[in-house]
């Protein structure tokens, strides 16, 4: 695999539809539109071509085709993008016309991948552009487009800058102790780091609210056995989803269904009752609860109002969990359950709900809503800029100032993997391995 080659995808869903787009990137592009459709249309202006077999010149379909000649394409290169019609048999003839011509099909990220590498977006751009493509929710749309768009690789990038003018001041005091350049030049360097250090450590501070709302909410509902449980996550999503019943038990393994609250995508999980007795299959149900449990963002700890609060679920109570007393349609429900409000709602005749799906809202939108800052989205961002705030914090305290300089070099490195702008060879697969094809 080359990166000269010149590759070729369906950019647009796989099946039968109106239009199918294939994408051509690489410096054949220009050729091979040629050789199948004769005169190219002027650049990055739609024209309507009969594409025909190079080979037997038998036409193929008609299509509107796109010539990008490069660096003004999506990856950089020249770039070509056929919008045909859109059926299996269509786009199985021109990709194989494409491969006559010397094209090869692309991997998953392929362009994504040319575009970082020719310099068009750094890496978390590229990671923006694979969010998009995965969003399902309004504010998940919004962060991932707002990443696509560089705010991160603009924040990340000024930061870069501003280490390496104090790793030049600092490395000017080593060089030029003896002139007479400003001898405060140390101490500038270290405030500037403790400036710096301060500004990633804020950004760093925000809850994990990026990464929650790219990877979605797990709300986990626990509770003793006929506490209701499947009742509530059916009422919620308004559909029968778990299976209700009066027998303690009957739910087993986890139940899980999606939602979406405050533009946040919501895997809301029922789970076993916990309860000690039960056979092997229960218990084994109930060891998956509390793991689900321990993994949610929010437990939902349910209790029936009309029993005495049970050891097993008190124990879940507390402050990422909400408290909800149901059967409140039997007895009056208590207004504190373990030392907590509870919320009095009732599965059955959905008094309540309302309620409770604001305060869920709320709690998604707190934890995870949409933001106008360009929040971090990923682990691997969290712990560049971690290692970056570690090495500042040695600049800011090192006893020489050759020392003071081999951090600051440190954190650049670290900043640059994250950018992918320094030393990335090693990472690149990890990013775009989880892209689609085409893109
Ligand atoms: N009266 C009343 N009964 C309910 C309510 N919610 C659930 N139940 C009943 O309680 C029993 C257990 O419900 P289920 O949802 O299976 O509980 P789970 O074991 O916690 O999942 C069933 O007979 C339900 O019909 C409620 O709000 N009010
Ligand atoms: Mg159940």
């Amino acid at each position: 695999m080359s990166a000269t080659d010149t590759i070729f995808a369906l950019a647009s869903g796989a099946g039968r539809g109106a239009v199918a787009i294939l994408r051509v990137s690489g410096s054949s592009s220009g050729a091979i539109l040629a050789a199948m459709a004769g005169r190219l249309p002027a650049p990055r202006v739609a024209g309507l071509r009969r594409l025909r077999d190079p080979g037997t010149r038998e036409t193929l379909d008609q299509a509107l085709v796109l010539w990008f000649p490069g660096p003004r394409s999506y990856t950089g290169e020249d770039s070509v993008e056929l919008h045909l019609h859109g059926g299996p048999a269509v786009i199985a003839a021109v990709a194989g016309a494409l491969t006559a011509l010397g094209a090869r099909p692309a991997e998953a990220g392929e362009f994504t991948r040319r575009a970082f590498l020719n310099g068009r977006m750094d890496l978390t751009a590229a990671e923006g552009v694979a969010d998009l493509i995965a969003a399902e929710t309004e504010a998940q749309r919004r962060q991932a487009l707002r990443q696509a768009n560089g705010a991160l690789a603009a924040l990340y990038g000024g930061w870069a800058a501003r280490l390496t003018r104090l790793l030049a001041h600092q490395e000017a005091a080593i060089e030029f102790a003896e002139d007479d350049l400003p001898t405060d030049l140390c101490d500038r360097a270290r405030t500037g780091a403790a400036g710096l250090r301060g500004e990633i450590e804020a950004h760093l501070a925000d809850g994990g609210r990026g990464e929650r709302l790219r990877e979605g909410l797990l709300v986990a509902i626990l509770g003793a056995p006929n506490a209701g449980k499947s009742s509530l996550l059916n009422a919620l999503v308004g559909r029968e989803v778990a299976i209700v019943s009066a027998r303690a038990g009957t739910t087993r393994d986890v139940v899980e269904v999606r939602l979406a609250l405050a533009g946040v995508p919501i895997t809301l999980a029922d789970t076993a009752g916990l309860r000690e007795a039960g056979d092997e299959i229960e218990q084994e149900g109930i060891r998956r609860a509390r793991s689900r449990a321990e993994e949610a963002d929010l437990v939902l700890t349910v209790f029936a109002a009309d029993a005495t609060p049970d050891a097993e679920t008190l124990r879940w109570v507390g402050p990422d969990a909400m408290v909800l007393a149901n059967k409140a349609d039997l007895v009056p429900a208590p207004a504190m359950i373990g030392g907590v409000e509870a919320l009095a709602v009732s599965a059955l005749t959905g008094a309540g709900l309302d309620a409770l799906r604001a305060r869920l809202t709320e709690s998604a939108a707190r934890l995870a809503g949409a933001s106008d800052a360009a929040l971090l989205t990923r682990p691997r961002h969290r712990a560049a800029l971690t290692e970056v705030v570690a090495w500042l914090g040695d600049a800011e305290t090192a006893v020489m100032p050759e020392l003071a300089s081999e951090a600051f070099r440190a954190a650049l490195r670290a900043l640059g993997r994250l950018t992918g702008r320094v030393g990335v060879e090693d990472i690149l697969d990890v990013v775009f391995a989880d892209f689609c094809i085409g893109k």
